[in-house]
């Protein structure tokens, strides 16, 4: 009789971790079982945005009498939810909210960590039905346990971070998350509504052949990040070239892609925006955060962005981030 190799859970991996780790409590895999959980009732709706003629755009009432909310504000409320409703936060930040939301009632305010997000990554392209994602972070709490948390919880520096992960709703729906132990990818199996161990102990080689960005503002660049971008352009490059000039235009995607294959990620100040487009908290830190545990490196062309200090929760910051070996070509370019 053939037996299926049994294949861990999120669940089951993150109680394995709780119990193999001396002292932890336990909240923080029951949170990141909580985001599974937002994660899988995002991925039904995300499924069935295509059918958005049938189910009633964003403001419209469905046919159960239901008020049709706009994706992202669907998926905000959803990872608010479960997070409200269980032990281990004691409020979050989202791209979705101008301020933080307290939770402020007993047992979140005796909660070890906050969490912050972007609950849907790249929204406009769902309509064209390009892959988008989530993308959270989760720090320790500085405030006093026992007190409702506060601002200063959620502007710490990116080295602080607990974990970080995101969902990409793309072929298939993957959930990836790094803790300062590894960084870990599960696949949603429909068959058993779980996400199932499907790339344990991910490595982000130090060598790619993929560079992404955005090329439509390639003249508003700054002339290093123009010399970086020949630099992969050229088919004469020591360890071959040209590179192959990859961009969804979903960052989730990207990045993801180039987590698993090699490459860089860039997201460039430009003369009409200096500090870029994405945000530092929820965007920038979580990705620096997971692909520095792999193995690559994360900077705002200057600095490291997990050394960045935040002063605002949705201030923006150039972004480059990938394989080690391509972003020390980077660096040399941004150098000279
Ligand atoms: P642009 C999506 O809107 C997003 O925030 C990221 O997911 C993506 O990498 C970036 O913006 C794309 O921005 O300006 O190149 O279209």
């Amino acid at each position: 009789m053939v037996i299926n190799r049994q294949v861990l859970t999120l669940d089951e991996f993150t109680i394995q971790q709780y119990r193999n780790f001396p002292g932890a409590t336990g909240e923080l895999s029951s949170l990141l079982r909580d985001i599974g959980l937002a994660a899988k009732r995002v991925n039904v709706e995300v499924n069935k945005a295509g059918l958005v003629d049938i189910l009633g755009d964003a403001g419209s009432v469905n046919v159960q009498g239901e008020e049709v909310k706009k994706l992202d504000v669907f998926a905000n409320d959803q990872f608010t939810g479960v997070l409200k409703h269980g032990i281990s936060c004691a409020g979050i930040a989202s791209e979705e909210l101008d301020d933080i939301i307290v939770f402020d009632d007993e047992v979140s305010n005796n909660s070890k960590y906050v969490c912050m997000y972007d609950p849907l990554d790249g929204s406009a392209n769902i309509d064209v039905n390009v892959s988008i994602g989530t993308i959270f972070a989760v720090f320790r709490r500085v405030t006093k346990k026992g007190e409702p948390c506060a601002v200063q919880d959620f502007l710490q520096k990116g080295i602080n971070m607990v974990a970080a992960g995101y969902v990409i709703y793309g072929s298939s729906t993957m959930l990836v998350y790094a803790t300062r132990r590894g960084v870990n990818g599960f696949t949603l199996d429909p068959s058993i509504g779980e996400f199932t161990l499907s790339h344990p102990d991910i490595k982000c080689p130090d060598l790619g052949k993929i560079y992404s960005v955005n090329h439509g503002n390639f003249f508003q660049y700054s002339e290093e990040v123009r010399k970086y971008i020949n630099v992969c352009q050229n088919k004469n490059k020591s360890n071959g070239g040209p590179y192959t000039q990859r961009y969804i235009g979903s960052m989730v995607a990207d990045v993801h892609r180039n987590l698993i294959k090699g490459g860089i990620f860039m997201y460039p100040g430009t003369t009409d925006k200096p500090n870029g487009k994405l945000r530092l908290l929820y965007e920038c830190n979580p990705f620096a955060f997971i692909i520095e545990v792999a193995g690559g490196k994360a900077t705002n062309g200057k600095e490291r962005v997990l050394d960045l200090q935040p002063t605002e929760l949705h201030q923006r910051t150039p972004f480059f981030v990938g394989s080690k070996l391509m972003m020390e070509e980077l660096e040399k370019c941004l150098e000279s």
